[in-house]
């Protein structure tokens, strides 16, 4: 299932508009920003650029909100990103 990493301003609420609109199965993560949860080891494995949105769809990592929407309108999912480097667990990162 798709994670969704999130908070409650603008980027973040593209992707969750764009999630709900396509009725996709997500779960939803909550990433505390003003207590900087964005710099927790974990969140800067996913996204070393520390922000929100990051949409994961196991072994793919797309944290840009424009990119994901593009990226899902095109029908592909994360295959249109295939122009971008590959993660270490052989997913694309973007
Ligand atoms: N280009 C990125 C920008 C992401 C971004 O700026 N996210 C903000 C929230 S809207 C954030 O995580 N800010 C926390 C921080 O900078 O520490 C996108 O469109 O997703």
């Amino acid at each position: 299932m798709l994670k969704f990493f999130f908070n409650g301003s603008q980027n973040p609420t593209k992707v969750a508009l764009l999630l709900e609109e396509l009725g996709l199965p997500y779960e939803p993560i909550p990433i505390d920003t003003r207590k900087g949860d964005q710099f927790a080891p974990d969140f800067l494995a996913l996204n070393p650029n520390g922000k929100v949105p990051v949409l994961v769809d196991d072994p793919d990592v797309i944290f840009d909100s424009n990119l994901s929407v593009q990226a899902w309108i095109g029908r592909g999912g994360f295959e249109q990103t295939s122009t971008h480097p590959v993660t270490p667990h052989g997913g694309k990162r973007c």
